[in-house]
């Protein structure tokens, strides 16, 4: 068998491929591994079994050949500038997104969108049935292809399907707007296992599987119907948190080059009392702007005085040519201008706004350097940047204002939690995490880090695929 023609026993398909373009030193065009935690939490299975991945590659109308890269075979789909519109901005970012996240903004649904959106499914579909080798296990990630397990299973019905949705499953009575809904249930139907990140997504989907398909479901067990009468099959829906590579998060955090820096940080900001964080991308589901809100009136209050506090905002440009994310942009750079010109000082702001985005060491430094992190988003499948400030906090100080609505709030129910949508919630919760008494912060951390460091990325990997491994096939 030729290289091109090799096939896989564990494939992944995932809207990106886990690579940035790069320069290399001698000018030529190259590939480096993103940093993103998928990618360390599927590593060792990857290379244990023979793995490969499937994905976008990032730039559009451009054929690119399978390559290999770290012990990995990676295959680019390809994706036209017209089908990036329609599927990826579109339908997957202002159809489904919008309408995942509690209609936050209001979704739009069009019939281009969602006949670009079958068509690319299809085509990852076809690129993993032509990748994946004999029964081998396929895992499908989140709402960007949720057509592709039964896509999959018509093509290759020897292999065994998982799929993960990174992002909340709404409730029914939202999910019924949906024009395409049923097609979306009988896509995801198509898998064996079908991951959420929390129990209440789980059963958000088995709620609509009952209204729309039909079935019952025990203990997360669907029937699925066979065609024209043929024999049914099992699929399992589950609740798999997802976490972060920990280890390697406090290995950063324990490098000395890292501290000095959070150090030089704090003294860049001129030495405040209080440093307070936010890092998310540019997203309206984020909650920046409540945070703004509440951090602008306990200035005006007078409850925090520049420059005794600060606050950093990181925003990572995020979906730039999407309506709803250049309103959210221009509303987080009104407020930040606002803050700044009521309550900064000569070389002494009120918000530092950091609109692009940092290296990982970077972002481990901004962890170290501050003594309260915010999370306020009004909705979030899990929230990672939640996780990842924890397990930087190696000496357990610091404290974390983690909103309600998010999955990690489930398992962190020792940060201070949050209604972002309470104004008067969020202040008191700002300030409590300003004043809080050393002993009981670290009490709080302490017990933070052991959640996040037991419960890794490999773990969540590993729980999944087994779990996979054992979901019986028929009735
Ligand atoms: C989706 C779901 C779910 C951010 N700025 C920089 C940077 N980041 C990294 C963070 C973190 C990641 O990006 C963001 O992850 P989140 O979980 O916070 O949010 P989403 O991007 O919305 O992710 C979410 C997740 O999928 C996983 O299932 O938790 O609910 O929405 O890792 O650190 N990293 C670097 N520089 C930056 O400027 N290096």
């Amino acid at each position: 068998m030729t290289q091109r023609t090799k096939r896989f026993d564990f494939v992944v398909v995932a809207n990106r491929l886990p690579v940035d373009r790069v320069t290399g030193e001698d000018g030529k065009p190259g590939w480096k591994r993103s940093p993103g935690g998928l990618v360390s939490g599927l590593e060792p299975v990857m290379h244990t079994q023979d793995g490969a991945w499937i994905g976008w590659g990032g730039s559009t109308d451009e054929k690119i050949a399978p390559f290999d890269l770290d012990e990995m075979r990676l295959v680019p789909v390809e994706l036209s500038a017209a089908e990036f519109e329609q599927y990826y901005e579109g339908f997957a970012n202002a159809s489904l997104w919008p309408l995942y996240h509690d209609v936050i903004a209001p979704p739009e649904f069009h019939r281009a969108w969602w006949d670009a959106y079958v068509r690319v499914n299809q085509r990852f579909a076809k690129a993993a049935a032509a990748t994946a080798a004999d029964k081998a296990v396929v895992w499908v990630h989140d709402y960007q292809l949720q057509l592709v397990p039964a896509m999959l299973r018509d093509l290759r019905p020897d292999v065994k399907i998982g799929f993960f949705n990174h992002i909340p499953f709404p409730p029914y009575e939202i999910f019924a707007q949906l024009p395409w809904r049923r097609r979306i249930l009988e896509g995801l139907l198509g898998a064996d296992l079908i991951g959420f990140q929390r129990p209440y997504d789980t059963a958000n989907f088995l709620r609509a599987v009952r209204r729309k398909i039909g079935t019952t479901a025990r203990h997360g067990m669907v029937k699925v119907p066979g065609t024209d009468g043929g024999e049914g099959r099992i699929a399992k829906a589950q609740s798999f948190p997802i976490s972060i590579d920990s280890q390697s998060l406090a290995e950063l955090a324990a490098d000395p080059d890292v501290q000095r820096r959070a150090a030089e940080i704090r003294t860049e900001l001129g030495d405040p009392r209080v440093l307070m964080l936010g890092v998310d991308r540019m997203d309206y589901t984020k909650g920046i702007r409540h945070r703004l809100k509440a951090f602008g009136e306990l200035m005006d209050d007078g409850d925090l005085t520049v420059p005794d506090v600060t606050l950093v905002q990181i925003a990572t440009p995020s979906r730039e040519r999407l309506e709803y994310y250049k309103q959210i942009r221009t509303d987080v750079e009104l407020a930040v201008g606002r803050i700044n010109g009521e309550h900064g000082e000569l070389g002494a702001a009120a918000v530092h706004y950091m609109h692009h985005s940092y290296p990982r060491r970077e972002m481990v430094a901004f962890y170290l350097a501050a003594d309260v992190m915010l999370v306020t988003a009004l909705r979030d499948g899990m929230n990672l940047v939640a996780k990842e400030y924890v397990a930087t906090r190696l000496d357990n100080t610091g404290a974390l204002v983690l909103s309600e609505f998010t999955g990690a709030a489930d398992e962190l129910r020792q940060a201070i939690l949050v209604n972002p949508h309470d104004i008067i919630d969020l202040k008191q919760s700002i300030l409590r995490a300003v004043n809080i008494e050393p002993r009981e912060a670290s009490r709080r951390m302490r017990s933070l880090r052991r959640r996040v460091s037991e419960d890794d990325v490999k773990h969540w990997s590993h729980r999944f695929l087994s779990t996979l491994a054992h979901v019986r096939e028929h009735p």
